[in-house]
């Protein structure tokens, strides 16, 4: 390559001085052997190549460039601006000699030589790595075998990798790149089989056959989505690269992290690995989610999942491009077309599966704390809340419960009667919840600890270099971690859930240090020297090594060795959990984890670790919160009032706010900080927190009915705004307001000391729900508003009211949402309810409410639920039973509140009858209609 490679480099080197703006490259600058397949994209984006026919590939064709003929290095002086360079050193810097010694280009600036900024020895365009050779259509695609072209700079370069692209479905594409002579590792996640290749696709698709690359293009507009011919594949075997130009720089994704909704591609790196780390921006944590999804500049949306569970970095760099670096595995790639975002998510749930249906009572408010020490002082804190007046589900425990900290005990000093006080949690409505670590202390004398015992007998656990079990640090000193890719270790976690649940009745599980966490690095005698412990890449994790707070990488599990399935642990971890409990309880099982991988949401939800109790981590929680929400991870939250470090008051009360839309909501404390029960503090405060709560419970069967339809198909709970309206730039990269489902807007304060705060209201009429909330039908000690409580919004930021005491919740126009009439827990569920009808200004709405008994499992898959329609006029608002179960039986509706009633009624009627105690009020166009009908007939209350 030498002389060839120094004079492109030179050229590059002039026009880059010359030109640093360049920017973008579209499908005809790519100046290569291109073959388009199946569907191409749009003709402008081809240049004016030639076109000739692939045997046996259909509508796939071959293109060459005029006056270029065979195979063969093409090179092309594409010039590199600055911020679109790859870099030729992933593992070290490298100085000019190196570098060039590579093939690569050297130079010097702008911007530091390592860290974040444009790298000094990057690849030159059309840099070869691999050529495309025996391009062969198959049954779903079609494949090729890439021969490595390029010497290798990094151990155990694969010779020969096979591609295999399927066209799975008409917005759904997947493609692997595997070594051609060796099986590797793959991510044991059940994904859809596809048989045949779909007829008629969003997208199109080039190949580069020398480089080899790939492109994907949009079909319609022509938008080019995915194209990996910026920078060579590289494929060894513990080093997997490939980068992508992005159609723009708004990408969000790649959890889990402390972050805004979308990333910086101003160089950031953003590591996959998982980790127990309190949440700080820039590391790991807890959770790995290898999918990202793309705005396209008319507000079109892409997405991308690489299914891989290594260790990785991705990289995003100003051009907009991405560069994935993986440690392992395969390169299986998904690419979804959209072409809205909400498709997006749905499609990429296709693949990893769509949420779990949790109980009803899950929805409700949970409350915790690391310290709360004995049975007495648990149950002072029940008595405490009932007596304050505040709503509660489900009471917690943290590792004060066990004996010595060790799962499945409970010590008999501070908890000697817990079976007791869980039976009258019971008894009082309430459900409990304690906590399960992963690891399972090994230190005791044989015949004293059972699930140590059984489990050495079973073969369960993780085992080290020497086939003995691992041993680690955690809570309870020494401990061994359960391989839970072993079936054999799913019937032995069924049976200790079993036994344990014989003695002390708990309702769900909370699974921590399940990432997982170890207190010593690697195992207690250390890890062995060796590839897999040091491998020639390690992506940026915090600690630097691998084992920085985990177990030995090269440590054995059943499927695979930890180094390929340590970001599963907790998804693992879950399916386990999921299935003990519902063979154990027979009911819907409820799983909060710590550690997560994609398509953990089938399983369980997740809460966001330790956070600070300060005012930038309340903020961090709602991108976190909807970033889990297009993971398929609905139910999630932040702990409430912080969980490390003591909270104030006024943060509380905000945090309250905002957790009261957190679609998991539970107040959570560290130990030996300040407390922060909501009755700890002043009764102003408590008022503010309880009428949030109140919001919450009186609108649990509107997030009910949400959750089925994100269990049912795919849809998000908590959403980002861009999810609803995708074609005003403006919402996307709203991350301090959130929405639930299409039709709630909530807009809380994220300050100290703010009685104001601005919100972005996308064109259209938003209802502020505090003007619903007197005289108390829906929301009896809700404030009623001092303002004027209806937005007709041109797409604006609006500077709204925010006293202490109030969170900003409107209703969007269109949308009917049912309500609980003054709950107090869910329990209440029996009570009657009410509707919100926000009317558009053309007289429109319409809602829906799913209804079940909230406790069984698979009752929308077995059809025994009730699914009622609601639609609203401008004179009439009607319900239609899509589905009838007794569930429903005996449920009142007792009041609708017509939101945008222009002129006021004379007469209102309900299935007939008249109704003579309505009531409208014509400064804000609220009209009032109490009633006493059944829930499950159908009815219609008009006006006129
Ligand atoms: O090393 O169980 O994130 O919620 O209170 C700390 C004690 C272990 C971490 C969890 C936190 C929990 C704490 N746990």
């Amino acid at each position: 390559m030498g002389k060839k490679k120094n004079s492109r480099c030179r050229v590059q080197y002039l026009l880059c001085r010359v030109q640093c703006l360049f920017k973008t490259q579209h499908c005809n600058s790519l100046g290569m052997f291109l073959f388009t397949f199946h569907f191409r994209c749009p003709k402008q984006l081809l240049g004016s190549a030639s076109v000739s026919r692939i045997p046996g590939a259909g509508a796939a064709q071959r293109r060459s460039r005029p006056g270029s003929g065979g195979a063969g290095p093409v090179p092309v002086s594409v010039p590199v601006s600055p911020g679109g360079r790859f870099d030729c050193g992933p593992e070290r810097l490298l100085a000019r000699a190196d570098c060039e010694a590579r093939g690569c280009c050297y130079i010097p600036g702008p911007g530091p030589r390592s860290g974040p900024g444009p790298p000094w020895c990057f690849f030159p365009r059309g840099y070869r790595s691999y050529r495309a050779e025996n391009l062969t259509a198959t049954e779903s695609g079609f494949s090729a075998r890439l021969r490595r072209v390029a010497a290798a700079f990094l151990p155990a370069a694969v010779d020969t990798v096979r591609l295999d692209l399927a066209l799975e479905t008409p917005a759904r594409l997947r493609f692997t790149l595997r070594d051609a002579a060796r099986q590797r590792y793959e991510v044991p996640l059940a994904t859809p089989r596809v048989q045949g290749r779909a007829p008629r696709t969003l997208y199109g698709l080039q190949v580069s056959q020398d480089p080899f690359g790939l492109v994907v293009c949009r079909q319609r507009g022509g938008t080019v989505l995915l194209n990996t011919t910026v920078a060579p594949l590289i494929f060894t075997d513990q080093f997997l690269q490939i980068s992508t130009s992005l159609p723009s720089q708004f990408i969000s994704g790649l959890g889990e992290h402390l972050t805004p909704l979308f990333l910086d591609t101003a160089w950031s790196r953003v590591t996959l690995w998982n980790r127990d780390m309190a949440p700080a921006p820039h590391v790991n944590l807890y959770g790995s989610h290898p999918f990202y999804l793309v705005m396209e500049d008319d507000g079109s949306a892409h997405g991308v999942f690489l299914l891989n569970s290594n260790a990785m970095d991705v990289l995003l760099q100003p051009s907009p491009a991405l560069t994935w670096r993986t440690t392992g595995g395969i390169l299986d790639f998904y690419i979804f077309l959209g072409p809205d975002p909400k498709s997006v998510v749905r499609q990429y749930l296709d693949v990893v599966g769509f949420p779990f249906m949790p109980p009803y009572w899950g929805l409700g408010f949970h409350l915790c704390r690391w310290g709360y020490s004995s049975t007495d002082i648990t149950r002072q804190v029940v008595a405490n809340m009932t007596a304050a007046r505040f709503p509660l589900d489900v009471q917690w425990n943290d590792l004060d419960y066990a004996d010595a900290k060790r799962d499945f005990t409970f010590n008999k000093k501070g908890f000697r009667d817990y079976p007791e006080m869980v039976r009258d949690f019971h008894s009082r409505g309430l459900r409990y919840i304690m906590i399960v670590d992963a690891g399972i202390s090994s230190s005791g004398p044989p015949g004293t600890y059972k699930p140590y015992d059984e489990g050495l007998k079973r073969g369960v656990f993780i085992r080290n270099a020497t086939g003995q079990p691992l041993i680690g640090k955690v809570w309870p000193g020494p401990t061994a971690f359960p391989d839970f890719t072993n079936p054999r270790t799913h019937e032995w976690w069924h049976d200790m859930v079993k036994d344990f649940h014989e003695q002390v009745p708990f309702d769900g599980m909370w699974l921590d240090m399940n990432e997982p966490s170890n207190f010593v690095e690697g195992s207690q005698d250390g890890c062995p020297n060796n590839n897999l412990e040091h491998p020639p890449y390690v992506p940026g994790v915090f600690g630097g090594r691998l084992q920085a707070g985990t177990i030995c990488a090269s440590s054995q599990q059943y499927l695979s060795s930890h180094y390929n399935l340590h970001s599963l642990y907790g998804l693992t971890e879950a399916m386990a959990s999921h299935s003990a409990l519902l063979r154990v309880r027979g009911k819907r099982p409820f799983i909060i984890s710590r550690s997560t991988f994609a398509g953990h949401g089938r399983y369980a939800g997740h809460w966001t670790g330790d956070v600070g109790s300060d005012w930038e981590q309340l903020y961090y929680s709602i991108p976190e919160v909807l970033l889990f929400n297009l993971f398929g991870v609905p139910l999630v939250g932040a702990d409430i009032c912080g969980f490390a470090g003591s909270t104030s008051e006024e943060l509380c009360v905000r945090w309250t706010q905002l957790g009261a839309f957190y679609p998991f909501m539970r107040n959570h404390n560290d130990h030996g900080t300040r407390p922060q029960e909501p009755y700890s503090f002043s009764p102003a405060a408590q008022a503010a927190m309880r009428s949030a709560l109140h919001l919450r419970y009186s609108l649990l069967p509107f997030l009910y009915t949400l959750f089925h339809r994100a269990h049912s198909a795919g849809e998000t709970v908590a959403r980002p705004l861009f999810l609803e309206f995708p074609t005003d730039p403006n919402t996307w990269a709203v991350d301090r307001q959130l929405l639930w489902g299409g039709g709630l807007l909530v807009t809380p304060v994220l300050e100290a000391g703010q009685t104001k705060v601005r919100g972005y209201f996308p064109a259209g009429t938003w209802y502020s729900l505090a003007g619903v909330s007197s005289p108390g039908a829906v929301c009896g000690s809700c404030p009623s508003p001092a303002f004027d409580s209806t937005i007709h919004s041109k797409g604006q930021w609006i500077l709204l009211p925010a006293p202490l005491d109030t969170i900003n919740v409107h209703a969007r126009a269109g949308h009917i949402l049912p309500l609980q009439v003054s709950p107090l827990t869910a329990q209440s569920r029996s009570k009657a309810m009410a509707l919100v009808v926000a009317l558009t200004p053309d007289g429109f709405a319409r809602g829906d409410l799913f209804w079940d008994d909230g406790d069984s499992w698979e009752t929308f898959e077995r059809g025994d639920y009730t699914e009622i329609l609601f639609l609203a006029s401008n004179d009439a608002v009607l319900s239609q039973l899509l589905r009838a179960s007794p569930h429903l039986d005996g449920i009142l509706l007792e009041a609708v509140t017509v939101l945008g009633v222009t002129s006021p009624p004379r007469r209102v009627l309900a299935n007939g009858a008249i109704v003579s105690d309505f009531s409208y009020r014509s400064d804000t166009q609220v009209l009032r209609v109490p009633v006493s009908l059944p829930m499950w007939e159908q009815f219609v209350i008009s006006w006129s």
